[in-house]
């Protein structure tokens, strides 16, 4: 109270009218009219009866406005933003009687005087978005409201387990221990209060860097208007202009960061269960993938793998010897991450506890004091990320790990979660003598440090190896840092659905490498729905399985014989895949693409796809379509404009209508092994060139020295393929291969042009051409002018040669 008496007092020393800016009537109060302007680097302050307005451009990102309804702007840190994207552009200013124009590069930013409001539009003066109420306050409450074009359609604000278009949802910041959220409201674990809206095809970005607990209503309570409602903090928004979606994803990933490579093993299949203890047990699985050739590069550790659930310890009787146990399994090829909750146990004898106690980097009460809740070992302080020499110190502890030979670590908990009411205590505090902040200001990013403390420390106490992290809980930003899976679900068909409206979800919301718990965390699927969840977790950047501990196991191997093989063929198309999974990771660290895309990703043009939940392309030109629903062999398939070809069978389709495709379920007949690839509906486009590779146990089992470019006669198309060490940092300095295919395809021949950039002396020499979708065997096939000896396959009417992997020019003549 006294607090805000004194800012009220500032405010009207400054701005003489402010007086009537005072809200002790529970009203929101809107900044009202224009009064005056100051220019600064990149833009206006715009300053009006009862606040004011700060708008910049900033170069390569777009727009930032922040809102004050004080004597000053905000200096609160944003640990979302990375402080060298903020970088202000130069405007064209022009006011007139009614308002301040603001030119920039791809965008016109208009503040009309009265009452003061702001619009976005294009270059060619099309409104992109306009307030409506605008900008307002209720005491430290902040809102913002926009209006709602009949048109326009919203996406984003990360794993909300909802359809993907906003549209009609209201949707919580506030990170949550929401374990089996089907059907539930929000808030769910991660926070990200980012959405893309496409409006007449055209597409804007909106970032609210906001950390308190808040709302989106995007014209659900609001009708004809779409806001933002915060506990606390600034109003602090960027806006992207676009106009494609690709453009709001780059800017938005330059302003908060891209996902790194991640070693490349961490995409491939991942196997967890709560209770893989003691050590033999990752012994036997092990060997029951490798007996029974089921490709898996990772196996999880939870909770009881650690002594009396201490952070950084084993338990002495289950893993004895944890280094030599992990060396072991590293000769087969399995890797182990362990899980990392937050909370260290109250115990005098635990060296992990005694360090943080001394140190004085834990969250506190108000008077200082640590403040203890409760998680899984029993009475806990939780360490405060919010600090340097906390986030210092926990990698230093997580080294621990890393060096009994650890592959990865798993964040839960992070929300952060106490059996004490969910959370933390609103009076905790943070940042003491650096960023200092109550729980309501950091409650939400609690995650996101947690996982910059992780990162920022393995890189330095490891910097040869990439990091993996896995978090539950985060905010805008973590994708710099952690992959993400989205918590507990269950396994029914539900959650199928669900986990794809959540991944897709994030990554579109700039949070690429996601998956979600396969066959489902609680409960017991059966063969059909755990391999229904396989199909689609296939295409997930993020593909692990796990269930909790009481719920019965679930290898690929659990469901008989027939689901084995079904599954065992899944993972082995994930591995087939690697080069084109690969190659969609750095074009995210490119551009800030998703990985899994929702389809209004590239075809925003196209409105028939916005309400498209359940298909996606998984990196360039290859659309899939899971089936999320039980009992069906088949499934209808919206395919965008062009021409498809289906895989693995090659009948082409054309675009821009629905079909009903064939999906069967496992067969229990089936003979030929790839058969079982015909359950998931999966499309190439015309043209495309879909790079893949021979089938491995695990990631870099041998050197493969050849890799296959699968073509699709019949279009123009650019395809790529990635490749390096996939693993450490020599990518950096140039060592990678990226090869560029273009396809024409006319009458007479289908021609593809290969260039190359970066040199990888492990690349591939030989590139392994199989072009499908031929009626018949080609007439001839040249290679830089030189004729080649395609094979012709007549039953699957693909022809197939071998080239240098460093060839310019192949020409296939049919
Ligand atoms: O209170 O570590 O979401 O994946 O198996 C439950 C035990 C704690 C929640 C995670 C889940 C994990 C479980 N954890």
């Amino acid at each position: 109270m006294f607090a805000r008496t004194l800012l009220a007092l500032a405010l009207a020393s400054s701005l003489p009218a402010a007086a009537a800016a005072q809200t002790d009537d529970g009203r929101f109060v809107f900044l009202g009219n224009y009064r005056s302007l100051e220019r600064v680097k990149g833009g206006v302050i715009a300053r009006a009866d009862n606040g004011a307005v700060r708008i910049e451009q900033l170069a390569g990102v777009g727009w930032r406005l922040r809102y004050s309804f004080g004597a000053a702007f905000d200096t609160a840190t944003s640990w979302a933003t990375l402080p060298d994207s903020i970088v202000p552009a130069d405007v064209q200013l022009r006011e007139t009687p009614d308002a301040v124009v603001l030119r920039g590069a791809a965008a016109v930013v208009t503040i009309r005087k009265r009452p003061l409001r702001v619009t976005v539009a294009d270059t060619a003066g099309d409104e992109l978005l306009a307030e409506s109420w605008g900008a307002g306050h209720q005491g430290a409450r902040v809102t913002h409201v926009l209006a709602r074009p009949a048109g326009a359609h919203y996406f984003g604000i990360g794993e909300e387990p909802f359809p993907l278009d906003r549209t009609g949802q209201i949707l919580t910041m506030w990170n949550t221990d929401a374990g089996y959220h089907a059907g539930q409201p929000t808030p769910i674990y991660s926070s990200i209060p980012f959405y893309v809206a496409v409006n007449g095809g055209r597409a804007y970005g909106v970032f609210y860097d906001d950390t308190y607990r808040s709302e989106f209503d995007f014209g659900a309570r609001l009708r004809g208007n779409v806001g933002f409602t915060a506990d606390g903090g600034e109003l602090r928004l960027y806006v992207f202009p676009g106009p494609e979606v690709g453009t709001v994803l780059a800017e938005y990933t330059r302003l908060t960061g891209r996902t790194p490579l991640p070693p490349e093993f961490a995409l491939g299949f991942q196997q967890s269960r709560w209770g893989y203890i003691p050590d033999s047990e990752l012994v036997r699985i092990t060997d029951g993938f490798r007996s029974r050739g089921i490709p898996c590069d990772v196996l999880y550790l939870d909770i009881d793998y650690m002594d009396g659930y201490r952070l950084f310890t084993w338990s002495p009787q289950r893993f004895p010897d944890p280094r030599r146990t992990l060396a072991d399994l590293r000769r087969q090829g399995m890797k182990v991450v362990t899980i990392v909750d937050v909370g260290v146990k109250v115990d005098s004898a635990y060296d992990v506890y005694r360090q943080l106690l001394a140190s004085g980097g834990f969250v506190t009460w108000p008077d200082g004091s640590p403040y203890v809740g409760d998680v899984w070992p029993g009475k806990t302080i939780f360490p405060d990320f919010a600090l340097q020499r906390t986030r210092t110190w926990w990698g230093e502890m997580n080294n621990r790990l890393l060096d009994a030979g650890i592959a990865g670590l798993w964040n839960d908990m992070n929300e952060p979660a106490n059996f004490y009411g969910g959370t933390l205590p609103d009076v905790t505090l943070f940042g003491k003598g650096e960023h200092e902040g109550s729980h309501l200001q950091y409650h939400n990013i609690y995650a996101l440090l947690e996982a910059r403390a992780s990162y920022e420390g393995w890189r330095r106490l490891q910097p040869e190896r990439r990091p993996f992290l896995v978090t539950r809980a985060g905010f805008s930003g973590l994708q710099r840092y952690t992959s993400i899976w989205t918590g507990d679900n269950s396994a029914d068909w539900e959650h199928l659905t669900l986990a794809v409206d959540m991944v897709l979800g994030l990554g579109i919301s700039g949070v690429p490498f996601a998956g979600a718990d396969i066959g489902g965390f609680a409960g017991a699927p059966d063969g059909e729905l755990f391999s229904r969840f396989l199909e689609a977790s296939t295409f997930f950047p993020f593909e692990r399985t796990h269930n909790e501990f009481s719920a019965p196991a679930r290898e690929p191997w659990t469901f008989g014989p027939v689901y084995t093989n079904a599954n065992r063929e899944m993972i082995r198309l994930r591995y087939r895949l690697l080069p084109q999974l690969y190659t969609a990771f750095y074009q995210h660290g490119r551009d800030g693409r998703p990985i899994a895309r929702p389809l209004v990703y590239e075809f925003q043009g196209d409105s028939a796809v916005y309400g498209l939940n359940d298909e996606f392309t998984f990196g360039d030109h290859l659309l899939v379509a899971p089936v999320v629903r039980q009992g069906q062999d088949t499934r209808p398939v919206y395919l965008p404009a062009g021409r498809w070809y289906r895989y693995p069978f090659d009948s082409l389709y054309e675009g821009g209508r629905s079909y009903t495709v064939s999906a069967p379920r496992v067969d229990p007949w089936a003979r030929d092994d790839s058969v079982f690839v015909r359950g998931i509906p999966l499309f190439v486009q015309a043209g495309a060139v879909i790079p893949m590779q021979a089938v491995e146990q695990y990631v870099g089992e041998r050197h493969l020295d050849t890799l296959e470019l699968h073509v699709w006669d019949g279009g123009s198309r650019t395809s790529e393929l990635y490749e390096d060490a996939g693993e450490g940092f020599a990518y950096q300095q140039g060592a990678f291969r990226l090869t560029q295919i273009g396809t024409t395809a006319d009458g007479g021949a289908l021609r593809l042009a290969l260039t190359q950039t970066g040199s990888y002396g492990g690349a591939a020499s030989v590139f392994h051409v199989v072009v499908h979708g031929l009626s018949a065997a080609p007439r001839a096939v040249t290679v830089d002018g030189h004729p080649a000896q395609p094979a012709w396959d007549a039953g699957h009417r693909v022809a197939a040669f071998d080239v240098p992997a460093t060839s310019r020019e192949i020409r296939i003549e049919r």
